[in-house]
C-alpha cells in the first residue's frame, strides 16, 4: 500500500501539464484504474483484512484526489504566470504617428494662384474638359488649318458611326472657359480659369495632362498698362517678393494682338532660383490684348470693349516656387519624391500638421 501510494503521489507530482495530470488521474482512479481495481478486490476478502484494508485504500484514494486537485491548481496558477510574463502590454508607449493626407503640390499651387487674383477683384470659373472645337479653336481665331488643330496635337473624342458632326476635344487650354465666361456674363468682366488641360504630347518635360490657368480682364478702356500692373502685383504675391521687374518680349497668339510673352528677372545659384534679382530671365507666361475675333465670338462688342489675357502652366510654376526640378514628382504621387526635392509647401504647418518625415 505504501508502494502504491508514493507511484501515484510521484505521478501526480511529476505531470508537467494538465493533460499529463488527466491521464494519471485516469490510470490511478479511473474505472479500469489501479486504485479503482484494488477497490473491486475489497470484494473478495474477509470481513476482518477488508475492515483493515477498506479504510486505507480510501484515504489513499482521497490522499491523491487532494494531490491531484492541488496539482491542477499548480499548473493554471503557472500557465498563468507565463502569460502575464509573455503576453504583457506597455500602454505608456507612445500611439503610433497617425498619417494624413495633404493637399497636392498642384492643388495648392492652384489655390494660391487663384486667391492671389480674387484678391485683385477676378472670379473664378470652371468648364467642361470636353469640349466642342468650336470653343476651344475657332472661338479662339485659331483657324481649321492651324498646326495646333492637327490630331498630333489634340485629342479628338470619336463620333458615334454615321455622324458627321465635328468632333468634340479634350480642351488644349482653359481659353474655352473664358469664352463661355463672355457668353454668360458679357462685359465688364474679370475671369480666371484654372484647371487641367490636355495635349498629345508626352516626353521628359510634357505630360499629355496639365494644368493651366488662364485670366481675363473686359472694360471700356482696359490697355497693356493694366496688364502690366496686374502681372507684377501677381509675381510679387505668388514668389514673396516685395520687388520685382518684369520683361514683356512681342510674341504671337492667334487670340491676342498685341501678344506679348513676360520674363521675370531671376538668379540661378547653385540650382536653386531666386526672382527679382540676377541676370537671368525666366518665362512665366503669355499674354496680350483680347482679339477683336474674340471679343465677337463672346457675344462682346469690340467697338465698346477691349481687354487684356494672359495664361500660364501651373505644373511649371509650381516647380519653379518650390524647386521640383522632375515631373516624376507630380505624376507618380508620391510624396518622397517632393521630400527628396525640398519641397517647401511640405513645411506649411497649417495643411500638414503631424505629417512624420
Ligand atoms: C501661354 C499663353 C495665353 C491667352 C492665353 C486668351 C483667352 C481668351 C482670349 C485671349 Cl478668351 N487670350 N488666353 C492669351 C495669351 C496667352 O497663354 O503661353 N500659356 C501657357
Amino acid at each position: 500500500m505504501d508502494d502504491l501510494r508514493e507511484k501515484w503521489l510521484a505521478a501526480v507530482a511529476g505531470a508537467g501539464d494538465e493533460s499529463a495530470l488527466e491521464s494519471v488521474r485516469v490510470a490511478a482512479l479511473g474505472k479500469k484504474g489501479e486504485i479503482s481495481a484494488r477497490m473491486r478486490e475489497l470484494g473478495r476478502m474477509t470481513p476482518e483484512e477488508r475492515k483493515e484494508a477498506g479504510p486505507r485504500l480510501n484515504a489513499l484514494k482521497d490522499e491523491i484526489n487532494a494531490a491531484i486537485a492541488a496539482k491542477k491548481a499548480a499548473l493554471a496558477d503557472a500557465a498563468l504566470e507565463e502569460r502575464l510574463r509573455t503576453e504583457w502590454l506597455d500602454v505608456t508607449l507612445p500611439a503610433r504617428p497617425a498619417h494624413r493626407g495633404t493637399v497636392h503640390p498642384i492643388a495648392q499651387v492652384t489655390e494660391e494662384v487663384t486667391a492671389i487674383f480674387a484678391d485683385l477683384g477676378f472670379s473664378v470659373a470652371e468648364g467642361p474638359q470636353v469640349e466642342s472645337d468650336w470653343h476651344n479653336f475657332d472661338a479662339l481665331n485659331i483657324p481649321g488649318h492651324h498646326p495646333a488643330r492637327a490630331e498630333m496635337d489634340t485629342f479628338y473624342m470619336a463620333r458615334g458611326a454615321g455622324d458627321t458632326r465635328p468632333p468634340h476635344v479634350l480642351r488644349t487650354h482653359t481659353s474655352p472657359v473664358q469664352i463661355r465666361s463672355m457668353e454668360a456674363a458679357g462685359a465688364p468682366l474679370r475671369v480666371i480659369c484654372p484647371g487641367r488641360v490636355y495635349r498629345a504630347d508626352y516626353d521628359q518635360t510634357h505630360t499629355p495632362m496639365f494644368h493651366q490657368v488662364e485670366g481675363l480682364a473686359i472694360d471700356r478702356d482696359i490697355s497693356m498698362a493694366n496688364l502690366k500692373w496686374v502681372l507684377e502685383e501677381f509675381v510679387k504675391a505668388f514668389f514673396e517678393v516685395a520687388e520685382v521687374e518684369l520683361r514683356f518680349r512681342a510674341s504671337h497668339f492667334p487670340f491676342t494682338e498685341p501678344s506679348a510673352e513676360v520674363d521675370i528677372r531671376c538668379s540661378w545659384q547653385g540650382g536653386t532660383l531666386k526672382v527679382g534679382e540676377g541676370d537671368d530671365w525666366l518665362e512665366i507666361l503669355g499674354s496680350g490684348m483680347v482679339h477683336p475675333k474674340v471679343l465677337m465670338a463672346g457675344n462682346i462688342d469690340p467697338a465698346a470693349w477691349q481687354g487684356f489675357a494672359f495664361g500660364m502652366g501651373i505644373d511649371r510654376i509650381a516647380m519653379l516656387k518650390y524647386g521640383i526640378p522632375d515631373l516624376r514628382a507630380f505624376f507618380e504621387s508620391d510624396l518622397r519624391w517632393l521630400r527628396h526635392y525640398g519641397f517647401a509647401a511640405l513645411d506649411v504647418p497649417t495643411l500638414h500638421r503631424g505629417l512624420s518625415r
